[in-house]
């Protein structure tokens, strides 16, 4: 007999960052996740989380409206469901509901990582079978401090941690921005075979995005993320076919509908993947699909998910035959402290895709209880 999905519970989980994680629109001190623990007839549970930056700073859905949308209403619509097709119970979710995706990949995840269990197979199998069993992750440089960002990056060169790094600009002047990358730059050098590239969330207008482009491009950045508005497409197209320094969409592109958008529009460049956008890891693949088709390089993104919602991400990824751009798929080092017993494993610039049965991770209770917010 098939599994029937019996409850699904939403937790809103609070763990300081690190170190206040500076981006244009935001400053990140801790991060929130809504952690989704669905549970079946056979007493099996799958995981899932759904998880943005900055409450409604950078987009649409805040964790607490996250939580209440899969409380009030998708979670009714798979109570009493087989398990047997997770297409199907999406299905069921996007004819009576309008947007929410990191609600709906939220569920998405909690329903592979179930069927995944019950199956005895990694959720990479599920989505087709993984390609590699070690993913290449960047690291974010976002301390708003030039120093501090050389001392961060030099350390974890010297690990074997990161050897590319990815730098958060767009609140101050570009002349100050492009200072502040361009010392990294140099400060980096070629020697350590570093990649330097900026992700400036939409904060420039065309005219800025040339002068700041041109300056990138001089100072041997290697890539430009979304320095325009989400919505200007013919603005990025026009970028992007301008310099030789490439771009790559992130907050303009969802899914896969976006992605054909993007080519129509004559755009020539990178697409930042993330299973938040799409809604998860399947209409995230699709959106891959056609990304390819269109020769658009791609790059495994994050919305800085801790450990659940980077594992399955991370597992969509490893199906993928390239990632032009490595990924950025680090969340879980961010954060002061974790809620599974045994994290994702880093080392050698990347990190490795878990091979257990579903996610292949395992809630620590006690962690859980500790970072769980109570009002
Ligand atoms: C974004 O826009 O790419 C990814 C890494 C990071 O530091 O912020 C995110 C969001
Ligand atoms: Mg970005």
């Amino acid at each position: 007999m098939t599994p029937k999905i019996t409850q699904i519970e939403t937790l809103l989980v609070d763990i300081p960052t690190i170190r206040p994680h500076k981006l244009s629109m935001t400053s990140m001190a801790v991060q929130t996740m809504v952690i989704v623990r669905l549970k079946d007839d056979q007493g099996c549970e799958g995981l899932g989380e759904g998880t943005t930056i900055g409450g409604l700073a950078y987009g649409p859905e805040s964790p607490e409206s996250i939580k209440m949308n899969i409380d009030r209403y998708l979670a009714p619509l798979l109570i009493g469901q087989s398990t047997d097709s997770v297409r199907y119970l999406m299905q069921r979710l996007n004819v009576a509901v309008k947007g929410n995706m990191i609600a709906k990949s939220a569920l998405q995840t909690a329903l592979l990582d179930l069927k995944g269990k019950h199956l005895g197979v990694p959720v990479s199998t599920l989505l087709g079978g993984a390609i590699h069993s070690h993913i290449p992750c960047l690291w974010v440089l976002a301390s708003g401090n030039t120093e501090k960002d050389i001392a961060e990056a030099k350390e974890l060169i010297a690990a074997g941690r990161h050897c590319d790094f990815k730098l958060k600009i767009g609140s101050r002047p570009v002349e100050e921005d492009v200072a502040h990358v361009a010392a990294i730059k140099a400060a980096l050098g070629d020697s350590a075979s570093a990649s330097v590239r900026v992700d400036v969330n939409q904060a420039w207008d065309e005219a800025t995005a040339v002068k700041g482009m041109a300056a990138l491009q001089e100072a041997g950045v290697d890539l430009v993320e979304q320095p325009t508005p989400a919505k200007d497409i013919d603005t990025l197209a026009r970028l992007s076919n301008k310099f030789e320094i490439p771009i790559l969409a992130d907050e303009g592109v969802a899914d896969a509908k976006d992605v054909y958008q993007f080519a129509k529009h004559g755009f020539n460049g990178g697409i930042a993947l993330k299973i938040a956008k799409a809604g998860g890891p399947i209409p995230a693949l699709e959106a891959a699909v056609v990304s390819e088709s269109a020769g658009f390089g791609l790059y495994g993104g994050t919305l800085l998910e801790g450990s659940i919602g980077t594992a399955v991400a991370i597992h969509a990824w490893s199906t993928l035959p390239t990632l032009r751009w490595g990924s950025e798929m680090f969340g879980p080092l961010l954060l002061q402290d974790d809620i599974i017993k045994q994290p994702l494993r880093y080392h050698n610039n990347g990190v490795d895709v878990p091979n257990l049965p579903g996610l292949g991770i395992e809630l620590d209770e006690l962690k859980l209880a500790e970072y769980q917010r109570k009002d």
